[in-house]
């Protein structure tokens, strides 16, 4: 059990404690902030936030641009202040911003000042923008403000600290509520837990800060541990890798795709300082898993996380990693498999996987909310078995699976078949309706530079790998899968009829 005081300010708690002088922030250019610039930076911010802007606790604060150590410490002086900070992707559109805007009734902006424009054109209705990184002297940064300590707004934990959205795979965004306590329970769960991180790591990674993967990962767990976080505005796989050898990271988290690509770079690439590699956003491979062990020695850690929980509540770490499954739920969490009428199902049964713990799931204004929460479980929209063992394995998102001729196919099992060809670099598979079958097996797959688009010679693969029931019927070759922001793959965009 997690037990936290009343009163909790989590950006006071996790500012706090790490000695002045250790870095907090490291930039790839050799910069770096130390815990005690990074604290005189964030009282500065609050300062401004809370004098010239006239932010008063309880608004809601729009944050937006690339990931860097003025991103953090916004989203940090933000919530010192007592306010709410939403988080967003700087890669989404106008359209999408003003919606989150909208929902999330933001009177205030701070954005980099290279993002700005988009949200300018977003023409929110009284949204106030300051830019920060810029020249002008209404620049947040230029703005004057006392150089004293700015004492925390005296918030109780379960006010609310964050507002995250997730538009799922599918396109509808919706804000998921946050509080104080549930910011430092992520910490205090997965990280605690299974990273078991030290005041010596160095975190680097590529989600952007706007996805809570990302903000837990390369803010809230560094500093939670007195640690350091490389933060990198641009994170493609090689940047990953020259990043690792450049700053010894420790600690990587990425999405499967990006080891799957980094397998392909790791030449000439010293990654011997790694300790802990992390993937989450969108299932393992065990194909993937395996080629990452056998090219570095290193055992991902799998996880499942979600928006709507903040971070990660089913994984494993060291000896307790079973590739081809997720892991147990982390402590402090508990998970099982229902039914859609919420009673268990037996072990080694497919069902949805549903999960409680110290966080949940609170929608902003959204009826979706009772289909997430039932019962008090959160479920995660994910099919899922848990083995006799206690292990729960991936199935399919729930619509993610295909029936055909009566059998039921899961798509991610298909896609980890194609994964094991050398060729291939990604894949999806998807069902399209079909008047005899119901649906067949399609496949979209992405193959390595230079590689051959043979169809049925990938078929044939497929075939010595799995019963010849879940062999697409057609494998479609493509550049680069449809992703979300957040580097989901989107298979309602594969689903639909081309053109759409
Ligand atoms: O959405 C996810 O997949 C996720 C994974 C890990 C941590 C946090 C999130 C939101």
């Amino acid at each position: 059990e997690l037990a936290y005081p009343e009163r909790l300010n989590c950006a006071a708690e996790l500012l706090h404690g790490p000695p002045g002088d250790r870095p907090a922030f490291r930039t790839p250019d050799g910069g770096s902030w130390t815990y005690d610039e990074l604290r005189a930076r964030v009282d500065r911010l609050a300062h401004v936030l809370t004098g010239d802007l006239g932010v008063v606790p309880g608004n809601r604060v729009l944050l937006r641009g690339p990931t860097t150590p003025w991103l953090a410490a916004c989203w940090l002086a933000v919530l010192k202040a007592g306010a709410i900070a939403v988080t967003v992707l700087a890669q989404q559109r106008p359209h999408e911003l003003g919606t989150v805007c909208r929902i999330a009734e933001v009177r205030h902006a701070l954005c980099d000042v290279r993002t700005v424009d988009d949200l300018a054109k977003a023409e929110v209705p009284g949204l106030r923008i300051t830019a920060y990184g810029g020249d002008s002297p209404d620049d947040l940064l230029n703005r004057p403000a006392p150089g004293t300590p700015y004492e925390a707004v005296d918030t109780a934990s379960d006010d609310v600290a964050l507002i995250a959205f997730t538009s799922g795979t599918t396109g509808r965004p919706k804000g998921c509520v946050h509080f104080h306590r549930d910011v430092l329970a992520i910490a205090d769960t997965f990280s605690r837990h299974v990273l078991r991180p030290a005041a010596d790591d160095v975190f680097a990674g590529s989600p952007p800060l706007g996805f809570t993967f990302g903000l837990g990962g390369l803010v809230v767990f560094p500093m939670r541990a007195g640690a350091s976080a490389l933060l990198l505005e641009q994170a493609r796989p090689e940047q990953l890798l020259a990043a690792v050898a450049e700053h010894r990271v420790t600690v990587l988290f990425t999405a499967p795709t990006a080891y799957r690509a980094m397998l392909g770079e790791l030449d000439g690439h010293d990654i011997a300082s790694l300790r802990r590699c992390v993937s989450a956003g969108e299932n393992l491979p065990a194909a993937t898993w395996r080629a990452w062990h056998e090219r570095t020695g290193l055992r991902i850690i799998n996880g499942i996380g979600a928006t709507e929980l903040l971070h990660i509540f089913i994984s494993a770490a060291d000896e307790l990693i079973r590739p081809g499954t997720t892991g147990v739920p982390v402590p402090g969490w508990r998970a099982r498999v229902q039914d859609a009428d919420g009673r268990p199902v037996p072990d080694g049964e497919p069902g949805l996987l549903a999960v409680r713990g110290p966080v949940g799931c609170r929608y902003l204004a959204d009826p979706r909310q009772r289909e997430y929460v039932r019962d008090g479980w959160n479920v995660t929209g994910d099919t899922y078995v848990r083995d006799p063992d206690g292990y729960f394995r991936y199935v399919a998102r729930a619509d993610d699976m295909i029936i055909s001729a009566g059998y039921n196919i899961a798509g991610p099992e298909v896609e980890d078949a194609l994964l094991r060809h050398p060729d291939v670099v990604e894949a999806a598979v998807v069902g399209r309706p079909d008047e005899a079958r119901g649906q067949v097996v399609m496949a979209y797959a992405v193959l390595k530079e230079g590689a051959r688009r043979d169809a049925e010679h990938l078929r044939a693969f497929v075939k010595s790998e799995l019963a010849p029931y879940k062999c697409p019927r057609e494998i479609v070759f493509l550049d680069a899968l449809p992703r979300t922001a957040t580097g989901k793959l989107q298979r309602f965009r594969l689903r639909a009829p081309a053109g759409t």
